[in-house]
């Protein structure tokens, strides 16, 4: 059996290499690869050997000639095949080992130059792994290092790869051919080319969309079904998640999710990630229907519950500190289907043992929580998609102008900002009423604004909560003053908006009259 090794990330190659070896694998290797096993003192015969061409153009025609390719190609079953191989004098080559240049770290860095980019876009690499893959039958090809341990674990107790097990290793080096075809294509096609071709030696001149846009995602799980039983679904994750992203998830208990509980689940998460005090975000339908900062989670929870308890029951509830004992059983009083942390202690742990039913999922939080989101947004339309960047737009209070002869006060401005940061989660038109770090009435998704105004203190008002003194955020301005004033009659005294009407000065004139302190963003969140 003959092995040829080409890797650009040498991550467990030597193990890989020594493993083989102790086999009776004969190797074969490129350039930098072969001196590392050969340092290790490894036999190995460089490419060149097996050629009898040199390595030329630095590097770029390495293993790109037909002793390497017709070693890889040559089905096995075929005797005119074999014949040819011994005509030319080409030796079989049985399992390939190959990672490419590393063209995606390489444009993800800010300074990569054009020149960088294009010297990392790996030709022989590929041209090896589809080679290899596409003769399967008789080939196999590891083309990431996670491979390397069950590989070797099946060659040594079967003496050989099964079937199975080299389709397999096929189809996930298609796919990884795909990814990487895709972030060049990608790259390349979002160079800005309106005043000619860029230098080569700077970084290029880019648009923020591609001209072609090519998603390569690999699916997590099939999912029972989708938003109704009667469609079917799957998750994929994003070969570029960002640390920390939903996709990233480790379940620790529970039913399997379902596609509704994956959706929630990430509104919660997101959600509760904007806030940098302990906070528990409570998500029903896509929505936030309680929302709460606090000393600790315990506090958090037990203030985003009272907002509305009622919607609470079967939600889907985030937290951005560990879940410790104390608050895993105030959660565990209510019907909770999936619950998210950065961690579970041992005593929360505990306490879910006995609801075995209660999705528990743990996600890292990244230290930049707020700003690691997903770079683009996606929303399918007939035949096509809808591609924007993701909202992350954080406000600070220094971005905030106050319109109104009433100044909001310090504890005022703290629960407009609270309240700003739901309702940037809520769906459109979002009203949200807060106080002391609490939502107290969210209005979400109406046609109008002033019905989702109007739902959220009817809201309030079924939760027994008062919203006399509160704060209130709109996610984009009010048209006329009706809205402002609906939301004034139910108690509100300061308000946040985006300011950006024709009639602005009416809705400024009104704050006026009724005594209350506004502040305009200049940004607006709708979310639909
Ligand atoms: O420059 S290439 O596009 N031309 C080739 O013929 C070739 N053969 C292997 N890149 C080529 N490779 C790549 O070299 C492999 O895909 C691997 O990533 C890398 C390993 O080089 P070395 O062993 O010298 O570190």
């Amino acid at each position: 059996m003959r092995a040829l090794i080409s890797v650009s990330d040498k991550t467990g190659v030597l193990e890989l290499a020594r493993a083989l070896h102790a086999l009776g694998v004969a190797l074969i290797s490129t350039g930098g690869t072969a001196r590392l096993l050969a340092d290790a003192g490894l036999p190995v015969a460089e490419v060149a050997e097996v050629t009898g061409f040199p390595e030329m153009l630095d590097g770029r025609v390495k293993t790109l000639h037909p002793k390497i390719h017709g070693g890889l190609l040559a089905r096995r079953d075929r005797p005119e095949h074999m014949a040819a191989l011994q005509q030319h004098g080409i030796a079989p080559i049985d399992l390939l080992v190959v990672n490419l240049y590393p063209f995606e770290a390489t444009v993800a860095r800010a300074d990569c130059t054009l020149a960088d980019a294009i010297e990392n876009i790996d030709i022989g690499g590929p041209a090896m792994v589809r080679s290899a893959a596409k003769n399967w039958r008789d080939v196999a090809v590891l083309t990431d290092p996670a491979q390397y341990a069950p590989v070797l674990a099946e060659l040594r107790d079967s003496g050989r790869l099964s079937d199975t097990t080299r389709l397999r290793l096929a189809v996930a080096a298609f796919n990884r051919i795909a990814q990487y075809d895709a972030a060049i294509s990608q790259y390349l096609s979002a160079i800005d080319l309106s005043a000619g071709a860029p230098a080569v030696d700077a970084p290029p001149p880019r648009h923020p969309f591609p001209g072609q846009f090519n998603a390569c995602w690999t699916k997590v799980q099939d999912l029972r079904y989708g938003e109704n039983p009667h469609q079917q679904a799957a998750f994929y994750r994003d070969p570029e998640a960002p640390a920390g992203a939903l996709a990233t998830a480790q379940q620790l208990q529970g039913k399997e999710l379902s596609y509704n509980n994956i959706a929630d689940a990430d509104a919660a998460w997101e959600c509760v990630k904007s806030f940098e005090a302990p906070a528990c975000v409570i998500i029903k339908h896509a929505n936030p229907c309680g929302v709460a900062v606090g000393e600790g989670p315990l506090q958090a929870y037990r203030k985003a519950f009272q907002t509305d308890p009622t919607s609470a029951f079967g939600g889907i509830i985030a937290f951005n500190r560990s879940v410790d004992g104390e608050t895993a059983q105030a959660v565990a009083q209510q019907f909770v289907e999936v619950l998210i942390a950065p961690d579970f202690t041992p005593e929360a742990l505990a306490v879910f043992k006995t609801k075995a039913n209660v999705r528990l999922l743990r996600i890292a939080l990244p230290a930049d929580a707020a700003a690691t989101r997903n770079a683009w947004h996606l929303q399918r339309v007939g035949g096509g998609v809808l591609v924007q960047t993701t909202d992350v737009h954080v406000l600070r209070a220094s971005d905030l102008k106050v319109v109104t002869k009433r100044q909001p006060t310090p504890e005022q401005l703290q629960d407009l900002l609270f309240a700003w940061t739901v309702a940037q989660y809520v769906k459109s038109n979002a009203i949200v009423f807060c106080k002391d770090g609490m939502t107290m009435g969210v209005g979400a998704g109406q046609m109008s604004r002033l019905d989702s105004a109007r739902i959220a203190s009817i809201k309030a008002q079924a939760a027994g909560l008062s919203l006399q003194g509160t704060a209130v955020a709109s996610d984009a301005f009010f048209p006329f003053r009706d809205g402002l004033d609906v939301v004034v009659d139910a108690g509100a005294t300061c308000i946040i908006q985006p300011g950006g009407s024709v009639r602005d000065q009416e809705v400024i004139d009104a704050a006026n009259e009724r005594g209350v302190a506004m502040v305009f963003t200049g940004v607006r969140h709708f979310r639909h």
